[in-house]
C-alpha cells in the first residue's frame, strides 16, 4: 500500500467511525513493537497499517496529522497518539483482544516498570552490539540462549551456515586461484613450445650453414690445388721456354759467327 498521496483517514467521517490507523514503518522497530501489540490482540480487522516512507514522507502526515513527523503514531477516536511505549498501553486498554499487563496489581507494576525500561536496556544493548559495552550492566555476557534450545540450536544452525558459506565462499577464490595457476602454466608451456621451436630451427639453421661452409671450404681446397697445379705447370713451361729461347739463342750466335760464315762462302 503506497501512503505518498493518501489523504489521511481523518478526512473521511465515516472509516473514522468504524476504523483506527496505526501508521507505521516496516523496518522502524518502534512502530513494529506497537504493531506487535496490535496483532497479539487480534485488532488486524480494527486497526488498519498504514506504511510511511520514511525517506519520503508525504507533506499531510507532519501537517494535517502528527506534526513530530515520526512512527508510529495512531489515529483513533479523531486523536492522534504518538510514542509506541505509551501507544502499546493505549492499544492495550482502549481495545479489545487478550490484556498485554498481567490482572494482579504487584505484577502489573513489575511488568510497567520493565515496559519503562525496555527503551534504556534496547540503548544499551545496541551500544554493546557496536562494540562499546556497558560494563556495568555487562549486557554483552548474557547468555540469551539460556533456557531456550530452539534458540540455541537456530544460532548454531546460524553459524554453521556462515562457516559453511565462508567456507564455500574459500574453497570459490581457491578454485579461482587454481584456474589462474594453470592458465599461467599453459602460457609458460605454450611459450617454452615457441622457444624450443625456436631453438630447432635456428639449431638447423646453423647445420645447414655449417654444411654450406663446408662445401665451400671443399671447393677453396680444390681451386688452390688447381691453381697450384697451373702454377706447377706455368713454371715448367716457362723453363722450357726458357731453354728453348737458350738453345734458339745459341744456334744464332753460331750460325751468324765469321767462323760458320766462311763456310758458308766457301
Ligand atoms: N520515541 C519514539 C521514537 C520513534 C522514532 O524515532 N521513529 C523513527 C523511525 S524508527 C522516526 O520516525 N524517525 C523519523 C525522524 O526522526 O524524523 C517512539 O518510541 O515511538
Amino acid at each position: 500500500m503506497s501512503a505518498s498521496n493518501q489523504t489521511p483517514l481523518t478526512a473521511n467521517p465515516l472509516l473514522l467511525v468504524c476504523m483506527s490507523v496505526l501508521y507505521i514503518s516496516y523496518t522502524c522497530p518502534f512502530a513494529q513493537r506497537v504493531w506487535i501489540t496490535r496483532n497479539y490482540k487480534g485488532l488486524q480487522e480494527k486497526i488498519e497499517l498504514v506504511p510511511i516512507n520514511l525517506q519520503n514522507r508525504p507533506a499531510w502526515y507532519k501537517e494535517k496529522l502528527y506534526p513530530e513527523n515520526k512512527v508510529p503514531s495512531l489515529e483513533h477516536n479523531g486523536k492522534i497518539i504518538g510514542e509506541s511505549l505509551d501507544l502499546i498501553k493505549y492499544v492495550d486498554s482502549n481495545f479489545e483482544g487478550p490484556s498485554l499487563l498481567p490482572n494482579d496489581p504487584a505484577k502489573r507494576e513489575f511488568a510497567e516498570e520493565l515496559i519503562a525500561y525496555t527503551d534504556t536496556f534496547n540503548k544499551t544493548v545496541f551500544t554493546s552490539f557496536k562494540g562499546d559495552p556497558v560494563k556495568e550492566v555487562e549486557v554483552w555476557k548474557y547468555d540469551i540462549t539460556a533456557g531456550r534450545p530452539k534458540l540455541a540450536k537456530w544460532i548454531e544452525v546460524e553459524q554453521l551456515e556462515q562457516e559453511v558459506a565462508e567456507l564455500k565462499q574459500v574453497l570459490a577464490e581457491k578454485r579461482e586461484q587454481e584456474t589462474a595457476m594453470l592458465q599461467l602454466l599453459m602460457r609458460v608451456e605454450q611459450e617454452q613450445r615457441v622457444t624450443e621451436d625456436a631453438r630447432i630451427s635456428a639449431e638447423q639453421d646453423a647445420a645447414a650453414q655449417r654444411y654450406t661452409v663446408h662445401v665451400l671450404e671443399e671447393k677453396y681446397e680444390k681451386a688452390m690445388a688447381s691453381l697450384a697445379e697451373k702454377e706447377k705447370r706455368v713454371v715448367i713451361a716457362e723453363s722450357m721456354l726458357e731453354a728453348t729461347l737458350q738453345y734458339e739463342s745459341g744456334q744464332s750466335k753460331a750460325l751468324s759467327s765469321p767462323r760458320y760464315m766462311r763456310i758458308l762462302l766457301a
